[in-house]
């Protein structure tokens, strides 16, 4: 008999191109609204997806394994429809994609791109003395999947590199790992900061009005990991202070409210939650190895711990 796999997701057909190819042994069901799930559901027994209406999810009575298509699984992790005695998986994808993002986003401030810009359109011919990467400090708030990309292409650029740990063993190309009650100390060290750390209760505004105080003059602030975990409020107040730059990819509310007095600093980019975005060939990859181990009976990879809540 075949295996079941339901993939719940706007892009599902494209998920299902792929894997039918690749698994032609398994029975997949491909759908992004629930009229298409509900004649499936019941016989599931893998679930793909980002999120799923919990009307469709408590009909899923044979599901033996939830796989999450994203990194961040907050909105799903405390779900009680998903049975704590299945396996819980995430995709770990998303680092090298977002690695680019941060490194696209500073040198375009290195390198002082938005000035030659200006000067093209003027025609006037003008150098200035770019600033490197080699020798600059970057501390990272989070070292899994994402964190640990982002620190080795730094290492391959020169840089210093600092990580914030709940464990703070030694993860490899990070010069140092600080644990989170030694944030403080991290942090005036660093000509860059990137936050990377999932939502969970202990990084709700993980860096607060005291903690971006505490940021080197001119450092820059990269967020691509949750909103929340930063206090917005006070970032905008360090902001218009004009000490610090910030890259902002997430936000306490997405979209962005059009009033949010973010848009309009000068010192802020802003981009719409895109640092990673679905990458359908490399989550299937992901999923196809784990699948493998499954039908073997074997313990899943990237499992969800959910009393961390990541
Ligand atoms: C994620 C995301 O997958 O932010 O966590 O899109």
């Amino acid at each position: 008999m075949k295996h079941k796999l339901l993939i719940y997701h706007k892009d599902a057909k494209l998920y299902e191109e792929i894997l039918s190819k690749r698994l032609p042994h398994l029975e997949i069901c491909s759908a992004s609204q629930p009229e298409k799930a509900i004649p499936f559901i019941k016989e599931a027994e893998i679930l793909l997806t980002w999120g799923i209406p919990d009307e469709l999810l408590k009909e899923a009575e044979n599901l033996t394994w939830f796989a999450s298509l994203g990194a961040g699984n907050e909105h799903l992790v405390n779900n009680p429809l998903i049975p704590k005695s299945i396996p819980f998986t995430k995709a770990t994808v998303y680092g090298e994609m977002m690695a680019e993002y941060v490194f696209a986003y500073l040198l375009y401030f290195l390198r002082d791109l938005p000035k030659y810009f200006r000067s093209q359109k003027k025609r006037v011919w003008e150098q200035t003395r770019p600033e490197r990467l080699r020798g600059k400090t970057m501390g990272i708030l989070g070292l899994g999947s994402i964190g640990k990309e982002i620190a080795e292409r730094g290492k391959q650029f020169g840089m210093n590199i600092l990580g914030v740990k709940r464990n703070p063993e030694s993860v490899e190309h990070v010069d140092q790992v600080f644990c989170p009650k030694d944030l403080e100390k991290m942090i005036p060290l660093a000509d860059i900061l990137v936050n990377t750390l999932p939502l969970t209760k202990e990084t709700y505004r993980f860096l607060g009005e005291r903690e971006l105080r505490l940021m080197k003059e001119g450092a820059i602030l990269f967020n691509i990991g949750r909103g929340k975990t930063v206090d917005q409020n006070a970032l905008i107040k360090n902001l218009k202070a004009g000490s610090i730059r910030a890259v902002l990819d997430v936000f306490e509310e997405e979209p962005l409210p059009p009033e949010s007095e973010l848009w309009d600093l000068e010192n802020v980019i802003i981009t719409p939650h895109v640092s990673g975005i679905n990458l359908p060939e490399e989550i299937c990859e992901e999923f196809i190895r784990n699948y493998e181990r499954w039908v073997r009976g074997k313990p899943l990879m990237n499992l969800v711990d959910r009393e961390k809540g990541y």
